[in-house]
């Protein structure tokens, strides 16, 4: 399969986290790229290119146009404002409060805010268009006739909402993507999300449509970030009802349980009979994640790569999450492999 990647990537690179109550080295690093195309070169993915130009048109459908323009401003006025530190929120339009786009930077970041451990930095908005790029490179390649294609987006999409950013994503890469399918024709798209936290961003932007439907596999918000949504019960609004599944799963959960909830997924999927697949393909399932707490060994990504492919589907696999750095390379690839073989 093919693999559409950029050294871009490396613009975003914030020097913090802010992570239980101090600044660490972030979790979302430049090395998972490296060690993710790595693994690729051992095991033979010797077909790579790099993105065309971002079209902006299928990220405006997915996402708030304030919202595009404070991503690409927000540097800029945060050091017009003086500050030489890197951008992150410190208050939020909480509860019984008003939500009205302020004017002032640190207001506009709050209100554009999810969370609070992602940093923006002078490339964060340059690394976000080319990791979009990516997306949709690899979407046009699979558009075109391949099977699949691999997207080695960095940052990642899937918690990015229509007008929010955060949990290390700014556009949502897998959204655009399925609108780009819808664009091209498909009647129907499903994206299917196992990364270990709930895909807030995508059903957020796809929660009252019938043409694409989301499910989820992650850790229970009761136990999990992005703590505020991904309950079972959010099923969809309006004619998007019954479009959203969310598999929220507790702490200690491995293969068995989790397996079982993806080939409930891929059942609806089949019987939706979409068009596409895109897969936000996130590997912090592994047991040694160091911030979640799913119990997948390697051998288990190889295993559902495998069920994934026997849906038959065009599908587009897009980088999310991951941040057992030493071993992601494995993980992800793995799950390629199994689709490829399965
Ligand atoms: C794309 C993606 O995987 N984003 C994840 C963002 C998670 N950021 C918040 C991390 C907070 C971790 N808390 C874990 C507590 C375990 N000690
Ligand atoms: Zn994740």
């Amino acid at each position: 399969m093919k693999v559409v990647r950029s050294d871009d990537h490396r613009k975003h690179f914030p020097k913090g986290e802010l992570y239980g109550g101090e600044f660490v080295r972030p979790f979302e690093c430049p090395e998972r790229w490296e060690h993710i195309m790595d693994r690729l070169g051992e095991r033979g993915f010797a077909d790579m290119l790099n993105p065309d130009a971002l079209d902006m048109s299928p990220v405006r459908q997915i996402h708030d146009e304030g919202f595009l323009e404070f991503l690409e401003t927000a540097w800029d006025k945060w050091q017009k404002a003086g500050y030489t530190g890197e951008i992150l929120a410190t208050c939020f339009p909480a509860r019984r409060m008003v939500v009205k786009k302020p004017k002032q930077i640190d207001g506009l970041v709050g209100y554009y805010a999810l969370a609070i451990e992602t940093a923006i930095t002078s490339g964060t908005w340059e690394a976000t268009q080319a990791s979009c790029a990516i997306a949709e490179t690899a979407q046009r390649i699979v558009a075109g006739g391949e099977r699949a294609a691999f997207a080695l987006c960095r940052p990642p999409g899937h918690h990015a909402a229509k007008d929010m950013y955060g949990g290390y994503c700014f556009i949502n890469n897998a959204a655009v993507a399925a609108q780009m399918f819808l664009n091209d024709g498909a009647k129907r798209v499903a994206i299917l999300d196992p990364d270990f936290h709930h895909g807030n961003g995508t059903q957020d932007i796809f929660y009252d449509r019938d043409d694409v439907l989301f499910c989820s596999l992650h850790g229970a918000p009761e136990y999990a970030f992005p703590h505020f949504l991904g309950y079972a019960d959010e099923t969809g609004a309006g004619k998007g009802e019954g479009y959203n599944v969310n598999y929220a799963m507790k702490p200690g959960t491995g293969y068995d349980e989790w397996g079982a909830a993806l080939d409930d997924a891929i059942k609806r999927i089949r019987d939706y009979s979409p068009d596409a697949l895109v897969v936000s393909l996130g590997v912090d399932t592994y047991e040694k994640d160091p911030i979640s707490f799913f119990k997948l060994k390697s051998e288990d990504f190889t295993d559902y790569g495998s069920r994934i492919a026997k849906l038959k589907l065009p599908t587009l696999f897009c980088m999310e999450g991951g941040y057992a750095v030493k071993e992601i390379g494995i993980n992800t690839v793995n799950v390629l492999e199994g689709f490829e073989n399965g």
